[in-house]
């Protein structure tokens, strides 16, 4: 089983920071981003079907598996919690020397309350929806958001229980794809009421004091009145679908807020939630422990968060359509502040990607002093450069495929490959300077480190090869010294300005120890011109310059 040892130890005594900012920094430790896959919705509710995916987990090299706890199968009947399966799945990814991470399948999936119990479903008068013949949970409604509450605390309570020691369970998420769909917000009576009353005084306060550095969508259509410090939502932020979004992000924001408060109140006590955009929260660290104090932590490179770190995960809106054409009100890049004005329990805002922009989105959602953590990406080949963008460039805490079990041959996606490579890399990861590496194939993209100044490009690039199709390009360059530097990924050409190659390696870490393969020259560095990975090779060089 893996245990944690002496990283537990440390994260649990983490050092209270004024204003009441807990950071946890335990900088001698190795540590890994959560390497992961999402299994499919249904795939968690049947621990057979859960036998080969675990399988597959493995032979990709994840240290982690996200998978669902479905509220519908968690209390079947009110107040009778069945963690039969909860319990299971720990076990299963203990005996695999996998960890997990719990998604609260809750009032809201993807918008929809599917996932709510019979009971629930069919008490209409008791648990009211958000409009006619909608299977959507009203977020306005006391009876629902303390339904949720009684569930996910229990669940809290019981992962407690069983895994405060081991940590099998590294992060929560909480709901899932938060949005209101078919309208920018809620019309029911409740909802109309709280849209014809005043601002929230706790927005408006943090509106107030976070006035310069709120994001800019959020600060134009604030500013766009002429940044009223009172009244009513449309005196506050103009009468447009835009504020009815805002309205109904804080109130979805609030109630998830008090869900994750609830658990977090019985796993972690109270005053454990981290402050959002403070600068102290910048420095620190979180680790988790992998397999013992000697090898990987799961680590957060640009905040700290809570030792059990809780997320939203957002359905982005990528297509310029309505709010409610796309899901209103989730955990969307105009709505950070938002969020994390209403939610101080939720510790990271996360993107699920299902559109081709991922540098514009990962750029939008590492503002705020929010930590990159991908729990959903399409599963295709290029996820495998993506991942080591991701944790290069944006220190990405962690990746995570959707549906990954879909793969008959999983020992040869490419995504094991660039996992085995992080995993290789974990002692170097977050403590040096490092950036990624994802060239496009016509444009090379520029890097500057320390004083050296390369250019990468595409191997497929250079002409030399007559591919078919053009294959991945990516990986990350980390400076361990003034004129040293890991280069891994796969086809890449890197060239290096008014300076040499001094010399150039290939080879592994086993253990954090480097051992050297092949001495590059000639040929393989087209003379001393270039570093270069090939395409289809997935490997790690140890390279120095020198400057002329
Ligand atoms: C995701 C997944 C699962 C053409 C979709 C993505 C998962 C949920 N939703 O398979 O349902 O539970 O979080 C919604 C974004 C779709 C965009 C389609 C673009």
């Amino acid at each position: 089983l893996p245990c944690i040892g002496k990283a537990q130890a440390l994260l649990m005594h983490g050092e209270k920071e004024g204003g009441g900012v807990k950071s946890y920094s335990i900088p001698d430790l190795p540590v890994l981003p959560v390497l992961a896959g999402e299994v499919g919705n249904s795939s968690a509710s049947s621990l057979s079907y859960m036998s080969a995916i675990w399988t597959k987990a493995k032979a990709m090299h994840f240290n982690t598996v996200l998978v669902p706890v479905y509220w519908e199968l968690l209390e079947p009947a009110e107040g009778n919690f069945d963690f039969m399966l909860v319990d299971s799945l720990i076990y299963q990814a203990r005996a695999n020397d996998l960890h997990l991470v719990l998604l609260w399948f809750g009032s809201w999936k993807n918008s929809m309350s599917c996932y709510a119990p019979a009971w629930v479903k069919k008490d209409i008068k008791r648990f009211p929806r958000a409009g006619a013949e909608l299977e959507i949970l009203s977020a306005f409604e006391e009876n629902n958001v303390q339904a949720d509450i009684r569930a996910f605390a229990a669940l809290m309570r019981h992962v407690k229980q069983l895994d405060a020691k081991e940590r099998t369970v590294l992060m929560i998420q909480v709901e899932n794809e938060i949005g209101m769909l078919g309208a920018p917000r809620e019309y029911t009576a409740a909802a109309n009421e709280a849209y014809a009353g005043q601002v929230p005084d706790a927005l408006m306060r943090y509106l107030i004091s976070h006035k310069d550095s709120l994001v800019p969508e959020l600060r134009l259509h604030w500013g766009g009145q002429g940044y009223k410090m009172a009244g009513s939502w449309e005196t506050v932020f103009g009468k447009s679908m835009a504020t009815e979004e805002l309205f109904q992000a804080w109130y979805y924001a609030v109630y998830a807020n008090r869900v994750a408060g609830a658990g977090r109140e019985v796993y972690m006590g109270s005053g454990s939630q981290v402050a959002f955009g403070s600068k102290e929260v910048d420095s620190g660290q979180v680790a988790f422990g992998k397999k013992g104090a000697d090898s990987g932590q799961v680590a957060f490179g640009s905040k700290p968060v809570s030792p059990l770190p809780f997320f939203v995960n957002a359905a982005l809106n990528y297509r310029h359509v309505q709010p409610g054409a796309y899901p209103s009100g989730g955990p969307l890049p105009h709505l950070m502040d938002i969020w994390q004005a209403a939610a101080p329990n939720i510790d990271i805002l996360s993107p699920d990607f299902y559109n081709p922009f991922f540098r514009e989105y990962n750029d939008l959602y590492t503002r705020q002093h929010n930590p990159l953590f991908i729990p959903e990406i399409r599963f295709e080949p290029s996820d495998a450069v993506k991942v080591l963008y991701a944790v290069g460039h944006y220190k990405a805490i962690g990746f995570s495929p959707f549906s990954f079990e879909s793969t008959d041959h999983a020992a040869e996606e490419p995504l094991g490959e660039s996992y085995k490579l992080l995993e290789q890399l974990g002692p170097l990861l977050y403590k040096y300077p490092m950036e990624g590496i994802l060239p496009d194939s016509s444009i090379p993209q520029e890097i500057q480190m320390g004083k050296y100044t390369f250019t990468v490009s595409h191997e497929a690039s250079l002409g030399w090869t007559a591919f078919k199709e053009w294959p991945l390009s990516g990986g990350m360059i980390i400076q361990t010294g003034e004129d040293d530097f890991i280069v891994a990924g796969t086809g890449i050409v890197l060239t290096v300005k008014n300076a040499g190659i001094l010399q150039a390696e290939e080879g592994v870490f086993d253990n954090g120890q480097w051992r050297p393969g092949r001495r590059l020259n000639g040929d393989q560095t087209h003379q001393g011109r270039h570093i270069r990975i090939p395409s289809h090779n997935w490997e790690i060089q140890k390279v120095s310059f020198y400057r002329y």
